[in-house]
């Protein structure tokens, strides 16, 4: 392997454990804390998970460790989008389990869930895992979207378990991936396997979330990646004075990376997708209120600005929603092979205005050319349209550009609008990870271990206290099925980990709403610069400032 030399340097990087967990695995004891009940649904979650329904809370401590010393045969799995730590949950895994036992076995199942079913591994060894320490990817072993929750897939998983011995699971993922964790741990209880399966919580996305789990790892490194990146875009932004940006951040669904870069840069415009639902938004009013700010500016001579865009806006908007079942509905089976025999665009078109309600296809009217088209080309393998692929950015600065050339004409606007285009979401979810996301990712899997040692089933592993020094976090485990409810997921009711939007009454939306007007229309730009793995510990070891103002 060719090493940069912050590669080798990161080699060398110790990550901090939390002060309770420092003193070595002999001297590691557990604190058992209050029964647990769901949050929501408490009989029918209770009901579906006997076995491991209403467990307690713990938290570890130094003390004698008092665990049973058995060998230990562990999986680890690496489940969804690539989130930056990873590599530090498995290391941490792994030398927690070697140093209780060096005869302890770790497994890798490769490319995600499907590897334990399909029984493609590796075992680890300290050469192969030395080089991975500190890095970012996943690359270790490679991941998958494939879901493990049928009860046909869980026998062959306990197969696969007896046949390797495996004692215990730990799958790493993010809310779908624990809420399957969970569901196995379950099934191996009530089938007697003797299996454990721990959680890690995994994802750039920030949304996996709650009362327990402070923060998901991965988001610290990505939105401090994506806010360097709009930080250098804003200093050129203000330095040539002549462009628009509109930056597309990822997030499936909730807004936390979109505010925390707004958070970290300041920029004029950031859209947040849970305000837009809440105030049931239209893609008009959206463009009226970013080119209010491009007109306020343009008045002061600034015919420049960055505007963010969360990724998952467009499903936010309740008309464009609704366009979105519309065009679904519309497609829906055969009907989709009449469409796409029809010759022109033109034809094309006439069939969707057939189709379509009048207030859809006044929304449909207004979306320029080639987004209407994205929407018809760009389906998923049930034939839905992937909302996901839209082009969010330059869907409103295309209708901002409209808003705009409507008001120079009424005489009210005589700026120059420039946009450019950007997208940042792989750009992130594989950086070297920040000493935080190094640090965290590191005692969440050494954490993982110990919950395994003193036998838990169905547990998250948990590091809380993270807005202070890594000396004052509190390693413990929760039981999963306290973070369920029962949710309607594909017309049957499912018990699920609650995503975690963001909050309109929460400190850092609110911190926000309280700055956003000003910087709407000044330059209040702030340029974080790059991630900072040496020097002065406020700088190199800061968290987030979403964890800052929910812990202030
Ligand atoms: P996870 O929820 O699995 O952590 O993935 C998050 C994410 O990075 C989203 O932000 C993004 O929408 C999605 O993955 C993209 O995934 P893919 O590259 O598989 O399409």
């Amino acid at each position: 392997m060719n090493l940069s030399p912050l590669q080798k340097a990161r080699y060398q990087y110790v990550p901090k454990l939390p002060g309770m967990l420092r003193n070595g695995i002999s001297d590691i004891c557990v604190k058992e804390g209050s029964k647990t009940q769901s949050v929501a649904d408490q009989e029918k979650i209770e009901k579906l998970f006997p076995n491991t329904y209403g467990k307690n809370e713990i938290t570890f401590q130094k003390g004698k460790n008092t665990s049973q010393a058995k060998k230990q045969v562990v999986g680890v799995i690496l489940s969804g989008g690539q989130a930056p730590g990873g590599h530090n949950v498995v290391s941490g895994l792994y030398d927690a389990l070697k140093a209780t036992n060096s005869e302890n076995v770790l497994i890798g199942f490769k490319n995600g869930p499907s590897g334990l079913i399909d029984d493609d591994y590796l075992i680890f060894d300290d050469e192969y895992i030395n080089q991975y320490r500190n890095t970012g990817g996943f690359d270790i072993i490679g991941s998958g979207r494939t879901k493990l929750e049928t009860k046909e897939q869980f026998a062959i998983a306990a197969e696969v378990c007896k046949k390797h011995g495996i004692t215990a699971i730990v799958i790493i993922g993010g809310d779908d991936s624990n809420t399957n964790a969970a569901v196995l741990a379950e099934y191996f209880a009530a089938n007697n396997t003797g299996v454990q399966v721990i959680g890690c919580p995994k994802t750039i996305d920030g949304d996996l979330k709650n009362e327990d789990i402070e923060c998901s790892f991965g988001f610290d490194t990505a939105t401090k990646t994506y806010s360097e990146l709009i930080g250098n875009i804003e200093r050129d932004a203000n330095s040539a004075k002549k462009y628009w940006h509109f930056i597309k951040v990822m997030g499936r669904s909730a807004s936390h990376v979109a505010l925390e870069c707004a958070l970290e840069t300041q920029p004029n415009i950031c859209l947040i997708s849970e305000e837009v639902a809440a105030k049931k938004m239209s893609l008009v009013q959206i463009a009226d209120y970013i080119a209010d700010s491009v007109a306020a500016r343009a008045a002061k001579g600034m015919n420049f600005g960055v505007a963010i865009i969360p990724e998952g806006v467009v499903e936010f908007v309740p008309e464009f929603s609704v366009l979105i079942h519309e065009i679904n509905e519309l497609l829906a089976g055969s009907k989709a092979d009449a469409f796409n025999a029809l010759a022109t665009w033109e034809d094309k078109y006439a069939f969707i205005e057939k189709g379509l309600t009048k207030e859809s296809m006044s929304v449909f009217a207004i979306l320029p050319t080639t987004i209407q088209q994205q929407l018809f080309l760009e389906r998923d393998p049930h034939g839905n349209v992937q909302v996901s692929l839209i082009e969010s950015e330059k869907l409103f600065s295309a209708l901002v550009k409209a808003n705009l050339d409507a008001r120079k004409k009424a005489g009210t606007y005589k700026g120059k609008f420039s946009p450019l285009h950007h997208f940042f979401g792989y750009e992130g979810r594989c950086a070297f990870p920040s000493n935080f996301d190094a640090d965290y990712c590191y005692s969440l899997g050494y954490n993982a271990f110990m919950l395994i040692q003193y036998g838990y089933n169905g547990y998250l592993s948990k590091v809380s206290n993270l807005s202070k020094p890594a000396e004052e976090w509190v390693a413990g485990g929760m039981p999963i099925t306290k973070m369920m409810n029962i949710e309607r997921r594909h017309g049957e009711d499912k018990p699920v980990i609650k995503k975690a939007l963001v909050e309109l009454e929460g400190k850092p939306f609110k911190y926000f709403e309280a700055h956003r007007d000003e910087w709407a229309k000044e330059t209040a730009f702030t340029y974080p610069g790059a991630i900072q793995y040496y020097g002065p510990t406020e700088v190199c070891d800061l968290t987030t400032r979403t964890l800052a103002l929910e812990k202030e």
